[in-house]
């Protein structure tokens, strides 16, 4: 095996990662992959993988190319499979179609997988080259990747505020601060997320749905999964029954949990629920609980460009004694969404 990262391996990786984003709200608990064969500098296939049960990236990509895979090159965004699951494995389908070399930007960790794929390609004679846009690749996939390594979610933790670091006045009035184009982007983050966490005290002052809406991600809504919902509940002040007042407790997926332990709640939710992605959307008291306990690995904050005073409601409770308890992030990147900033911070 070898790690080359020539320009023109670059290319097609970069096509294989636009045919997996195809995928991206729709494969969970899968990975989102895609796949491009490349014979004589062309592009005679390309796939990505649409939903978990239907075939892999890499059969749609062989499928399309034909007898034209015979001695081409494959650029996969992620390692081969080499298990049956709910599909055969691709690693073999490869082999079968006769290409002559892959291209990989990612090992699959998944531990039924973790590099047998590469050893299959090799022993029967294909050259692998490891190492192509890893970065640009697994960037479709921290959920999968980060269960697949730890054994617990990605966790995106995500924040509406006024410039003043505010969140709603003292009366909890909070509709709206941020755009309607920030709340749309919101819908993008939930679309992505296998389950979202709230509190019972936003689920008491906001009655909220916490569902998709959005018809902006390239795909129809119907296409993608509501994603589960958890009630951080200790205090019992919600209870699961059908009468109630409140829109996410009428739905029957919606779990409660009534203990402290955010760590065992985000294992359980990777070993019983397969949600990989959890997207934080709560008041200050369950965002300073998360940050404090060092349980995010992604902060989203969208600021408006108001002020609403000292009196108003503050974005994490969370209260350190000293400078050297507070918690730094680095900007991984900020855009203008309408007429807000969007923050991505990652937790140093
Ligand atoms: C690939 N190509 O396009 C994807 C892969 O149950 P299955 O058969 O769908 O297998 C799911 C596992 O396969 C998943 O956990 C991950 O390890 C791998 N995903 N592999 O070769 C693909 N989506
Ligand atoms: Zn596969």
């Amino acid at each position: 095996m070898s790690i080359q990262n020539h320009s023109q391996d670059r290319y097609f990786m970069m096509l294989a990662i636009e045919q997996a984003k195809q995928g991206l709200y729709t494969t969970r608990p899968n990975p989102a992959v895609g796949c491009v064969i490349v014979q004589a500098d062309k592009v005679v296939g390309q796939g990505f993988h649409p939903k978990a049960g239907e075939p892999h990236a890499e059969v749609f990509a062989l499928r399309e190319a034909g007898a034209r895979a015979v001695g081409a090159t494959a650029y996969v965004t992620l390692e081969p499979c080499s298990h049956t699951g709910r599909t055969p494995p691709c690693a073999l389908a490869i082999i079968a179609a006769g290409v002559k070399r892959v291209v990989i930007a990612g090992l699959d960790p998944n531990p039924q997988v973790a590099g047998r794929g590469v050893k299959l390609l090799e022993q029967s004679g294909i050259e692998v080259t490891l190492g192509v846009l890893t970065a640009q690749a697994e960037a479709l996939n921290h959920g999968f990747l980060t269960a697949m390594r730890t054994q617990m979610p990605y966790v995106r933790l995500k924040i509406a505020t006024s410039l003043d670091g505010r969140t709603a006045m003292a009366s909890g009035e909070s509709k709206w601060i941020t755009s309607a184009a920030a709340r749309a982007d919101v819908q993008i983050l939930r679309a992505q997320s296998g389950a979202i966490i709230t509190g019972s005290e936003t689920v008491i002052a906001d009655n909220p749905q916490l569902n998709v809406r959005s018809n902006q991600l390239g795909v129809s809504p119907e296409q993608v999964p509501t994603p589960m919902v958890v009630v951080l509940d200790r205090r019992q002040r919600l209870t699961h029954s059908p009468q109630s007042d409140y829109q996410l407790c009428r739905r029957p997926d919606t779990v409660y949990w009534r203990t402290d332990d955010l760590t065992t709640l985000l294992k359980t939710l990777v070993s019983d629920y397969q949600c990989y992605d959890v997207l934080v959307e709560a008041g200050a008291s369950v965002a300073g609980s998360f940050l404090s306990q060092q349980l995010v690995d992604e902060l989203i904050v969208y600021q408006a460009p108001c002020l609403l005073g000292a009196q108003a409601r503050p974005m994490v409770e969370f209260n350190p004694l000293s400078l050297a308890q507070q918690l730094r992030f680095n900007v991984d990147s900020h855009e203008q969404i309408g007429s807000d900033l969007k923050l991505t911070l990652l937790p140093l």
